[in-house]
């Protein structure tokens, strides 16, 4: 069996290792701009130019190395060919770590403390109470499930939405567009945005959603910045209805150095940073899908791509 490895920003060698010792009847190549590759059954990939997908006329299955396969939903792939995301792989702990954190960074107003200490000064600020920080989250995926889980371990109170209706424990669950979007919205003072990057979702986060949130609203996006209108968020930080936004996911990364974000007071900025690809399990996981398709077996985490996740 042929695997090709197509991750233009990723040092190949350590991923050629790791799947050399999981994989090592598996001939391995790696695919390079401009230099002809032979055919292989599986690609292991992100964010692979459309040359590649032309070149490869063989691939069973495209397995992605990230959490979003949005990437690779906009080239022109053959039907039938399989998409793989990760299922988890050491990722949800990542992102449930970095919500939380965030959201309790804000609630228990550690900005501010950290503000008073550097005025030497020691104050305490009046407790605020958990039930006005109704915490929502959007798309109930494994991300975002594990998230939901994570936030109610501290007790605050979860809503979740997505597309189709979804049942999670503890959880105040809506669903759809419109009326159900709305009411999530008005339910939530803090926004965790962990949604697929769709047509239908492209630009959901704009001044009609997010002035629904309750004021004071905080909003943190861990999934794609094109979900964001950043002018509209910009616009509602500085009329205040928005008190503040973690924002680690942007319409164009690196961040330019010039973007209001940087500097903003009330944002703060991380490098698409969230939820790392953890190479030694990725690998494990990829393996072991490998074998199953191999004997002809289903596999978790095909994608459904007329859906885009
Ligand atoms: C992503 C990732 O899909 O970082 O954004 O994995």
């Amino acid at each position: 069996m042929k695997i090709v490895f197509c991750c233009t920003d990723t040092r190949p060698e350590p991923w050629l290792d790791g799947l050399r010792a999981a994989l090592p009847e598996a001939d391995l190549s790696v695919w390079q701009a401009g230099v002809a590759t032979e055919p292989a059954d599986y690609a292991i990939v992100w964010a692979p130019p459309q040359a590649f997908i032309d070149a490869q006329p063989r691939l069973k299955a495209l397995f992605n190395i990230g959490a979003g396969v949005d990437a690779l939903l906009r080239l022109n792939l053959p039907d039938g060919l399989k998409v793989v995301r990760l299922d988890d792989a050491g990722m949800a702990v990542q992102m449930a770590e970095y919500v939380c954190h965030a959201v309790i960074r804000h609630f228990r107003e550690f900005d501010l403390y950290q503000q008073a200490q550097a005025r030497g000064e020691w104050a305490f600020r009046k407790p605020r109470h958990r039930e006005d920080f109704a915490v929502g989250v959007m798309g109930l995926g494994v991300l975002g499930s594990r998230v939901a889980q994570a936030l109610r371990g501290f007790d605050f109170p979860v809503n979740g939405w997505s597309r189709n209706p979804k049942v999670l424990d503890g959880v105040q669950t809506f669903h759809g567009m419109g009326e159900g979007l709305h009411a999530f919205l008005s339910a939530s003072r803090v926004l965790v945005n962990l949604l697929p990057l769709t047509p239908e979702t492209r630009d959901i986060l704009g001044r009609d959603t997010l002035g629904r949130l309750r004021p004071g609203g905080y909003v943190i996006n861990v999934a794609r910045g094109a979900h964001l209108v950043e002018e509209d968020l910009l616009a509602l930080l500085d009329s205040g209805h928005l008190a503040g936004a973690t924002l680690d996911v942007f319409r164009t990364e690196p961040l330019p150095t010039t973007h209001p974000f940087w500097t903003h007071p009330r944002v703060t900025v991380t490098p698409h940073t969230s939820a790392r690809t953890l190479r030694d399990e990725s690998i494990a996981q990829i393996a072991r899908k490998i074998r199953a398709l191999e004997r002809g077996e289903p596999i978790a985490g095909v994608v459904d791509r007329a859906r885009g996740y």
